[in-house]
């Protein structure tokens, strides 16, 4: 099965990224012919510095190599590198209602906290449409927050072969549940815009002070509390064995614990997940030049399968001889 799926380098990654998709990413590699980029057009809406942009790019690839995606098994690259995209952006511009733009609640959600919204931002979903529809992709990995968007890339694709008969491989989004929206330190949606991540590759001790400054309620030590509706409780789960969930489990259940000892827990569970990978990143970091043939040979490799597609919906629409 072809599973495709991009993640933008607007700054480093964090737990929501790699529990909501990353961690699919790297799951689904063995079984499937996995396409994997980095969606640095879509980080321009966002990152107006090209050194910056750059560098993320960079840190981009090293964190999702270091966290295990293996460039011997999926084809990892950058979206600016697959200039058939670009075109195919376009042709599905033509024919995309404004209502159906209009409606995406990621776009009016960052209008409505006064962030400064340009076309790019407005057009994101037919951009992302492009980059799924380019390699015919069958299965998409993602968090929540991005159902809709694959919603509008089969309303795009099913109206497009529609009109000019079947052009385009209709996909589905994958979302695992217990995964689908990781709170951040607030309790709301982990992302960068609010202000609210816990980084992957952040520096241990910074870590462990942000995970201590997780908000929590004031409610007495002594009150026994539901576990399930508790941020703090689903952060330490996406870490802890199942032994160790549930005896905390117990403690939320009985009360007479403090929030400070779960924050403890928590930091020692997620520095043993994260030190060994903190190490392999530093290895890759020193080989730039594995990095560099990763994505290049992964561009090529994405840029057969996109051109192919690009001449079928060029003909189909009547562009090109
Ligand atoms: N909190 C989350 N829980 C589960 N999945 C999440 N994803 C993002 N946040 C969560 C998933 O990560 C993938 C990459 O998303 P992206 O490239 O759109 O990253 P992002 O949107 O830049 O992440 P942010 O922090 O949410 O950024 P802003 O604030 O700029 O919008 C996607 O599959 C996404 O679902």
């Amino acid at each position: 099965m072809r599973v495709l799926s991009g993640i933008q380098p607007t700054g480093r990654f964090h737990w929501g990224n790699y529990f909501g998709a990353i961690k699919q990413y790297i799951e689904l590699q063995y079984e499937n012919d996995g396409f994997y980029f980095i969606a640095d057009l879509h980080a321009l809406t966002t990152v107006r510095e090209p050194t910056v942009l750059r560098a993320n790019v960079r840190d981009a690839a090293l964190d999702l190599l270091a966290l295990g995606l293996d460039p011997t098994r999926a084809t990892l690259f950058v979206q600016s590198h697959v200039p058939e995209v670009s075109e195919l952006y376009w042709i599905l511009m033509t024919g995309a209602p404004l209502g159906l733009l209009e409606r995406c609640v990621a776009f009016k959600d960052k209008e409505a906290r006064g962030i400064k919204a340009d076309a790019g931002l407005f057009t994101y979903p037919v951009l992302m449409a492009a980059d799924i529809l380019a390699y015919d992709s069958q299965c998409v990995p993602v968090g929540e927050d991005q159902n809709q968007h694959i919603e509008v890339c089969r309303d795009l694709a099913r109206s497009f072969n529609a009109h000019y008969g079947e052009t385009f491989v209709m996909p589905s989004a994958r979302i695992l549940k217990e995964t689908a929206k990781v709170p951040g330190t607030d309790g709301q949606k982990m992302s960068k815009s609010y202000g609210n991540v816990l980084a992957l590759f952040e520096d241990a001790k910074e870590l462990r002070k942000k995970i201590m400054r997780i908000s929590t309620d004031s409610r007495p030590m002594e009150e026994a509390k539901d576990p399930e509706t508790d941020h703090l409780y689903q952060l330490y789960s996406l870490f802890a064995t199942d032994e160790q969930r549930l005896e905390v489990r117990d403690m939320y259940l009985r009360g007479g614990f403090g929030y400070g000892e779960i924050k403890k827990r928590l930091a020692d569970v997620a520095d043993n997940f994260l030190e060994p990978l903190r190490k392999k990143r530093q290895e890759l970091a020193s080989n730039p030049e594995t990095v560099d043939r990763a994505l290049a040979s992964g561009a090529r490799r994405a840029r057969t399968v996109a051109s192919d597609v690009l001449a079928r919906v060029q003909k189909a629409c009547g562009i090109k001889p």
